[in-house]
């Protein structure tokens, strides 16, 4: 098949899968056209089958807000009229969604038909989609999408709470390319450079912004190392980082955190994990927790959202209340100071995982696509 995909090409869950997807696919045979503003963080251009167009904004003065709708839809009826494309799978609803939506229409116009396949991936739906300034454009362009998926089953009920769907939405959820979490013995993963033989490693992988609760990262470390010899690596970058630092600091534990910024080789880092932490106030799936287990780490995270479909409570880690920082320490420090519970917990993490393996879920887009292409 042709196919267009559309996401944000920067550290998002939302890219991430977009990209890995497209490389999926493009692996498979399958011929893969990415059209964005940016080349994708993780996007291999030299694989077969892989095709990129930046979508350019030109910056007006005129204009307090350059209107990028307009730059992506004209682009997709370029890409898809020079490339015979057949769908266009976009990622995340705003702007994508409806971008995709006009340049059908406009190809309509010339006689070529293509089909939209629209992944709702979480805050395009909570955080920001159901916003009274969104949600008219977000809704119509669901509606209007040829096949709908969501990530998650909690994803799609809050979908079918905030909007008026007329469409069938089907729950895809996320994956993982485990052929890039082999068993990575101890000398490759030298955790040595990192921590002392009797230190424990804590890992949070984020973009810090304030849904992801960072904060009550800092804090459920700070319980830890008290009780057990720990240090925190810290991966990715934004808003609240500098809060972050600033409260490490304040609880004199700076010696114990390593922040590593943004990472394109986050399997790398998570092989020296012992837990992972996701005290997020929402997650539609938690792709980061699925990293984490895909390397054998449990993982101690909120019970929101999608989060239970992910993280089995006392099997692959443990389930807490939105801000209860006391219980997601107590789980941890038991877990850590139980070699063998920790061994078994590590095992049931990539056992877990298995469950959302590449194998498993790409043909179920695959069969998406076909459905798109038969819809009236
Ligand atoms: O959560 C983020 O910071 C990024 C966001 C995105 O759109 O890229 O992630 C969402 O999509 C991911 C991939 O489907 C999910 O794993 C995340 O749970 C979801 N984030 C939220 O729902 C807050």
């Amino acid at each position: 098949m042709k196919i267009g995909i559309v996401c944000y090409p920067t550290f998002g869950g939302s890219g991430v899968v977009a990209t890995e997807l497209g490389m999926a696919l493009a692996d498979k045979g399958h011929e893969v056209h990415f059209i964005t503003y940016k080349q994708p963080v993780r996007l291999d251009l030299l694989a077969k089958n892989i095709h990129f167009h930046e979508v350019f904004v030109e910056e007006y003065p005129l204009f307090h807000f350059q209107p990028y709708e307009l730059a992506l839809s004209t682009k997709l009826v370029e890409v898809v009229s020079m490339y015979d494309l057949e769908i266009l799978h976009v990622h995340y609803a705003i702007p994508h969604a409806y971008a995709a939506y006009m340049a059908k229409q406009m190809l309509l116009r010339k006689g070529i038909e293509v089909k939209v396949v629209t992944t709702l991936h979480g805050t395009d739906i909570t955080l920001v989609g159901s916003h009274p300034t969104y949600k008219a454009a977000v809704e119509f362009s669901i509606n209007n999408s040829d096949v709908v998926t969501a990530v998650s089953n909690n994803l799609k009920e809050d979908t079918l709470r905030l909007f008026n769907i007329e469409t069938e939405i089907d729950v895809i959820y996320n994956f993982i390319d485990l052929k890039k979490y082999p068993v990575i013995d101890d000398l490759q993963c030298n955790r040595s450079a990192l921590a002392n033989e009797n230190e424990k490693i804590i890992t949070h992988v984020s973009n810090m912004r304030p849904v992801k609760r960072p904060l009550d990262v800092i804090e459920i470390f700070y319980k830890i190392q008290k009780e057990i010899p720990a240090k925190l690596l810290l991966v990715g970058e934004g808003p609240e980082i500098e809060k972050v630092e600033y409260r490490v600091k304040e609880l004199g534990i700076y010696d114990k955190v390593i922040f590593l910024g943004n990472s394109n080789d986050v399997n790398k880092v998570l092989c020296y994990s012992d837990i992972f932490l996701l005290p997020s106030r929402t997650e539609s799936f938690g792709l980061a927790a699925l990293e984490a287990m895909a390397a054998r780490t449990p993982v101690i995270s909120t019970n929101t959202g999608g989060l239970p479909e992910v993280n089995i409570d006392g099997v692959t880690g443990y389930l807490s209340d939105l801000g209860d920082v006391q219980s997601m320490a107590l789980n941890a420090i038991h877990l850590l100071k139980d070699e063998n519970k920790l061994d078994e917990f590590k095992q049931n993490a990539h056992k877990q995982a298995n469950r959302f393996s590449l194998d498993e879920i790409l043909p179920k887009y695959e069969q998406v696509y076909n459905l798109a292409k038969v819809s009236l």
